[in-house]
């Protein structure tokens, strides 16, 4: 079938028979989107189960109904998951015991081991260089892409593909950690140390975190002095609300601090926990998935292009994976 066929013969409120992302019955080469899954949670400090983030998401997408009344066309862009790469997957499921060895150590007030260590590092170097061929490899057959994690470290290569074609392109991050520790537990690859990466290894012009409420004096030292990052505190954005402001005063805010250009990064732990209670290190407090998608929003309205997003720290549960996969269709449809 061509792909005019193709949307023919889709019946947009059948029940999904396609064995793809949505039920959706495009090949990766007919859709304009695509979905990259990470399989890798080699630094997770606390909840395991990541790993399988992006298979939850697959499996739950098929009960998503596509009918969006703002953009009604949008499964016609075409949104197509790509193969698991399964020597990711195999590569974190032989590292993850070496870093639970390791922590334990140190737990222990022992010297971890050092050829552990730079095997962690080459295995996380490895995970890296794939994501950003991956990515590259589509950005340049013209596709738009997203990433679902696995571990909230799993993005770097996408952003530094993104960033080498868009260089005023900024981060907007959405999470309770602020992830700008450097090297934490001695991990140069870690997820809490992702945004301190991205500002060191990216060319981005600017960071903008919401939802931050866990983070260590270091990190905070980080938020206040380096010039491209504005933190919104959630203790700060209740305190507005408490105070008789509503979350669109909120919004106002991060919309201005943005850039013309954005890459969205979700951390799922930035929401409340009742909607991701199987993510790793789960913090309480966080923006509903509404609030989320209202920010989106009013970007989209701005004019500020989000030129790629990724969904990480999904635990393997079917609640977790049922909000995700509805935050991944919604967004696409503010994609540009
Ligand atoms: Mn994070």
């Amino acid at each position: 079938m061509t792909r005019e066929e193709k949307i023919n013969a889709f019946d947009i409120n059948g029940l999904s028979v396609h064995d793809q992302l949505f039920g959706l019955p495009f090949s990766e080469d007919e859709s304009e989107i695509i979905v990259v899954p990470v399989p890798w949670e080699v630094t997770v400090s606390f909840g395991s189960g990541t790993v399988d983030g992006p298979q939850f998401v697959f499996e739950a997408s098929k009960q998503v109904d596509l009918f969006l009344p703002d953009h009604p066309e949008l499964w016609k862009r075409g949104i197509a998951m790509i193969e698991e790469p399964r020597h990711l997957r195999a590569l974190s499921n032989d590292l993850r015991p070496l870093v639970e060895a390791r922590i334990h150590a140190m737990e222990s007030k022992k010297e971890p081991s050092k050829v552990d260590l730079e095997k962690i590092e080459a295995g996380c170097r490895e995970m890296n260089e794939w994501v950003q061929s991956t990515v590259a490899f589509y950005l340049q057959k013209g596709k738009r892409v997203v990433l679902i994690g696995g571990d909230h470290s799993t993005p770097l290569g996408y952003i530094k593909a993104l960033s080498n074609i868009y260089p005023e392109m900024g981060v907007l991050q959405i999470d309770a950690h602020a992830d700008l520790r450097v090297a934490y537990e001695g991990l140069t690859y870690s997820h809490a140390s992702i945004m301190h990466n991205v500002l060191s290894e990216t060319g981005i012009t600017s960071l903008t975190q919401v939802g931050i409420r866990d983070f260590c004096h270091q990190e905070y030292d980080v938020m206040k002095n380096d010039e491209r990052v504005t933190t919104f505190f959630d203790r700060d954005m209740q305190k507005v609300r408490f105070e008789g402001g509503n979350w669109q005063n909120v919004v106002e805010k991060i919309v201005e601090s943005l850039p013309r250009q954005i890459y969205l990064s979700v951390d799922v732990d930035g929401l409340q926990p009742v909607f991701c209670p199987n993510t790793g290190t789960p913090v309480h407090g966080g923006l509903t998935p509404e609030e989320l998608l209202y920010l989106v929003r009013k970007i989209y309205s701005k004019k500020i292009e989000i030129i790629g997003f990724d969904i990480n720290e999904v635990g393997a549960s079917e609640w977790d994976a049922n909000v995700a996969s509805r935050l991944l269709w919604h967004i696409c449809a503010y994609l540009k």
